[in-house]
C-alpha cells in the first residue's frame, strides 16, 4: 500500500483543486473507497460545556467576549448535566461526545472537572473528544489519563492567512498544542474553516499544513464559516458550494485514511450539497440540533438523509481501524454484492 505522504507541495494541491470537477470527484471517491466503507459515517455530538466570554479575538467566533453577538458568558457546566446530555446523544445514535469550552487555554484547576466529565462519558460507552484551547504538556497528559480519546485543536486556515483572522495566539502555539496532544498518546482532531474570504491558494495551504503535520490528524473537521452577526466575518462573500466540495475532495486525497468531518455549516447546506460532500470523501458529521452556540440540522432530518442515501452510522472500531489498519479495505459492498 502506498505510504501516507507528509511532503505535499502547494502546486500539487492546486493542481488537484484545478481538475475538472468530475475528475476530482472520481479520484477522491476512489481514494475514499480504497480506505473506508463508503456508506458509513462517523456520528459525533457536540456540547458547549463552557460558553462565551472568551478573551481571544478569532474573527469568526460568536463566543469571543469582544464581539457583540448576543452569546452570554456562562460558567462550566455541572458534571451531571453534561452526562445527561451525553446519554441523550448516545441514545440518539452518536458514538463520540465532544466537549467544547470557550477558553484560550484551561486553568489547571479546571482539568480535574473536565477529567471527571471524560470518565463519565467513557462509562457510557462513548468515545470522548474535548476542545479546550491551548494545552500544556502536563494538561495533555492529565486528559489522556482521564481517558480522552481525541483532542480537537484546529489550524483554522493557511499560515499566510492566519494573521487576518486571529491576533491573540500564533500558528506556532497551535502546532505546540498538537505536539503535546500527540506526545500524550491521544488522537488529534484538527481541521479548519473555509469561506472566511481566503483564496483557493489559501484553502490549499490549510490542507497542505494539515497533511504535512508529523501525523495526519485522525479526524479532520472541515467547517464552512457560520456567519454570526456581530463577528468581524459576518457579511463575508459566500463560498461557491462546488469549491467547498472540491476542498473536501482534496482533503480526502491528501489524508486518505483520516476521517473527514463535514463539520459546521451543514444547517445552511441543502441535502444535495451534503450528498456530494459524502461522495467526495466526507465521512463524519455532528449530530444534534446545536453545534456550540449555533444551529445544526435537526435529528430527524439527518436520520431521513441517512436513509435516503443508504448511509449507516460508523461503529467505533471502524473509526479506529481507518487510521490504524495497514491493508486497504476491499469494500463491504463488493463483499455484499
Ligand atoms: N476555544 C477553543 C479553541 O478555539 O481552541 C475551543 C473551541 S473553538 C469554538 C473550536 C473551533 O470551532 C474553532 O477552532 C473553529 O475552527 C470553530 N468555529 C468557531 N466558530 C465558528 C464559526 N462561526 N464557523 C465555523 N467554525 C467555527
Ligand atoms: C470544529 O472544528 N467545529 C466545531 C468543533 N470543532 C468544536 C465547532 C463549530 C462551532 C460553530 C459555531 C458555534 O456553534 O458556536
Ligand atoms: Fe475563543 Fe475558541 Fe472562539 Fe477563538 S474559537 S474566540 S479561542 S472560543
Amino acid at each position: 500500500m502506498t505510504p501516507l505522504r507528509h511532503d505535499w507541495q502547494r502546486e500539487e494541491l492546486l493542481a488537484l483543486f484545478a481538475l475538472p470537477f468530475n475528475d476530482l470527484l472520481a479520484r477522491a471517491h476512489a481514494t475514499h473507497r480504497a480506505h473506508h466503507d463508503a456508506n458509513t459515517v462517523q456520528v459525533s455530538t457536540l456540547l458547549s460545556i463552557k460558553t462565551g466570554g472568551c478573551p481571544e479575538d478569532c474573527a469568526y467566533c460568536p463566543q469571543a467576549a469582544r464581539y457583540h453577538t448576543g452569546v452570554k458568558a456562562e460558567k462550566l457546566m455541572d458534571l451531571d448535566d453534561v452526562l445527561a446530555r451525553a446519554r441523550a446523544a448516545r441514545d440518539a445514535g452518536a458514538t463520540r461526545f465532544c466537549m467544547g469550552a470557550a477558553w484560550r487555554s484551561p486553568k489547571d484547576r479546571d482539568i480535574p472537572k473536565v477529567a471527571a466529565m471524560i470518565r463519565g462519558v467513557r462509562e457510557l460507552g462513548m468515545e470522548t473528544c474535548a476542545t479546550l484551547g491551548m494545552l500544556s504538556e502536563s494538561q495533555a497528559n492529565a486528559l489522556k489519563d482521564a481517558g480522552l480519546d481525541y483532542y480537537n485543536h484546529n489550524l483554522d486556515t493557511a499560515p499566510e492567512f492566519y494573521g487576518e483572522i486571529i491576533h491573540t495566539r500564533e500558528y506556532a502555539d497551535r502546532l505546540d498544542t498538537l505536539g503535546h496532544v500527540r506526545a500524550a498518546g491521544m488522537k488529534t482532531c484538527c481541521g479548519g474553516i473555509v469561506g472566511m474570504g481566503e483564496s483557493r491558494g489559501q484553502r490549499a495551504g490549510l490542507l497542505q499544513a494539515l497533511a504535512n503535520l508529523p501525523e495526519h490528524p485522525q479526524s479532520v473537521p472541515i467547517n464552512r464559516l457560520v456567519q454570526v452577526e456581530g463577528t468581524p466575518l459576518d457579511g463575508t462573500a459566500l463560498l461557491d458550494p462546488f469549491e467547498f466540495v472540491r476542498t473536501i475532495a482534496v482533503a480526502r486525497i491528501v489524508m486518505p485514511r483520516s476521517i473527514v468531518r463535514l463539520s459546521a455549516g451543514r444547517a445552511e447546506m441543502g441535502d444535495e450539497l451534503q450528498a456530494l460532500c459524502f461522495f467526495a470523501g466526507a465521512n463524519s458529521i455532528f449530530h444534534g440540533e446545536k453545534l456550540l452556540t449555533t444551529g445544526n440540522p435537526d435529528v430527524m432530518h439527518d436520520r431521513e438523509l441517512f436513509e435516503r442515501l443508504g448511509l449507516r452510522p460508523m461503529q467505533v472500531d471502524a473509526a479506529h481501524d481507518a487510521h490504524t489498519t495497514h491493508c486497504d479495505i476491499v469494500g463491504h459492498d463488493a463483499a455484499a454484492a
